[in-house]
């Protein structure tokens, strides 16, 4: 950009302005820390505050997808993930509304705050799924809706006034509930995660899991994460995304221990031992949602919410809208006719960071 030069320089001085491409350095650049009792205070760690400030003002987007066979446990669990009702439950649906002929798509925006930060946070339901006698390409209208997203970010990019902030209505998550059978994965799990988890962030999970023992649990959690390595399918965080050697070792922990994660739900409270906790009321006892040693909620909830939110935010931005991105933009020819982006220099998305503060 010309800023800070004066507007009267002609093209030539101006090419001799620009700079030759810089040699890339032999050796990555190392950091140099500063000594701040010699040479003063810069304030370069300033940024995170006003980044703080930033987001404190603008809010942020964050949208998440459920997918799974009726009555597993999704909204439920929605509910539970963001301590409010988001999702509705099942039972406050009539059966007409309840079972459709197709898979549906409802998204149902909501605006959480906590500590002063506004989430914009938006829960897509597929209610459908897999409920039809035959399920065949059922996972089509989920791809599409996902593809759609993509689609409207990129229009909006090409725009010519584009939008200071683009609406994101990307999916940043897709939670996706197996049945907890204690046998295996069946077809349908498997054709939904291998096509779709190239599209986005998909982290399975056991629904109901205080329906196993854990035993159950433990052999089914390490069946299906074998029956997914076999079949070729990578979930969320995927390995070859790991920036550095601190995330491979964080996210190899997850990939290898915590996946899929074996969750129960719950909008109830129970008073235990002088506290109130999110639970369920058995016969036997209260199953305590937040409690390791009744279920993985609060691993998933600390994963989704507490370490990685903005990176599932950033691979959906980098890694799926970019893959998308370029795909729409080397077979143009499939737009529609006056839609195309034929001769729209589209401007270049930044790799990173992707729009936090939106
Ligand atoms: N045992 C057990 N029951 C659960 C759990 N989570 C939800 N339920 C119950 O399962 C039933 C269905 O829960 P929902 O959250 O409505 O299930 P859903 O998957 O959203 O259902 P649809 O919207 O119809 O697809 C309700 O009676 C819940 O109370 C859980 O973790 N364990
Ligand atoms: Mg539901």
């Amino acid at each position: 950009m010309s800023k800070g030069l004066p507007e009267t320089r002609t093209d030539a001085a101006m090419s001799e302005l620009v700079p030759e491409p810089r040699p890339k350095p032999a050796v990555p650049m190392k950091p140099i820390s500063i000594n701040p009792n010699l040479l003063g205070y810069i304030g370069i760690d300033t940024i995170i505050e006003q980044m703080r400030k930033k987001t404190m003002k603008t809010g942020f987007d964050f949208n998440i997808m459920v997918v799974g066979q009726s009555g597993l446990g999704k909204s439920t669990l929605v509910n539970t993930l963001f301590k409010s009702q988001v999702s509705r439950k099942a039972s406050s649906w009539n059966r007409e509304e309840k079972i459709p002929k197709t898979v549906e798509i409802k998204a149902i925006g909501h605006v959480i705050e906590e500590g002063g930060v506004k989430m914009k946070l938006t829960v897509i339901d597929t209610p459908g799924f897999g409920d039809q006698i035959n399920n065949e390409n059922c996972w089509e209208p989920i791809e599409k809706y996902i593809n759609e997203q993509y689609e409207k970010f990129l229009k909006e990019e090409v725009n010519i006034a584009r939008k200071k902030r683009i609406p994101d209505t990307r999916v940043h998550c897709c939670l996706y509930f197996i049945s907890p059978t204690g046998h295996s994965l069946r077809p349908l799990d498997l054709e939904f995660m291998k096509h779709l988890s190239k599209v986005v962030n998909i982290i399975p999970v056991i629904a109901k899991a205080d329906t196993m023992t854990l035993e159950e649990k433990s052999e089914f959690k390490q069946r299906v994460r074998k029956e997914l390595e076999v079949n070729g399918i990578e979930f969320y965080p995927q390995k070859e995304f790991d920036e550095d050697l601190e995330d491979k070792t964080e996210n190899d922990k997850i990939r290898q221990e915590s996946m899929p994660f074996a969750v129960v739900g719950s909008d109830k409270e129970y008073q235990v031992n002088g506290k109130r906790v999110l639970g369920r009321k058995t016969p036997w006892g209260i199953i305590e949602v937040e409690n390791l040693n009744h279920c993985e909620f609060a691993l998933l909830r600390d994963f989704v919410i507490r370490t990685h939110l903005q990176d599932l935010k950033e691979v959906t931005h980098n890694i799926h809208y970019e893959t998308y991105r370029a795909k729409r933009l080397n077979d143009n020819g499939g737009l529609p006719p006056g839609e195309g982006l034929l001769g729209i220099v589209l401007p270049p998305v930044p790799a990173t960071p992707c729009p936090t503060a939106e």
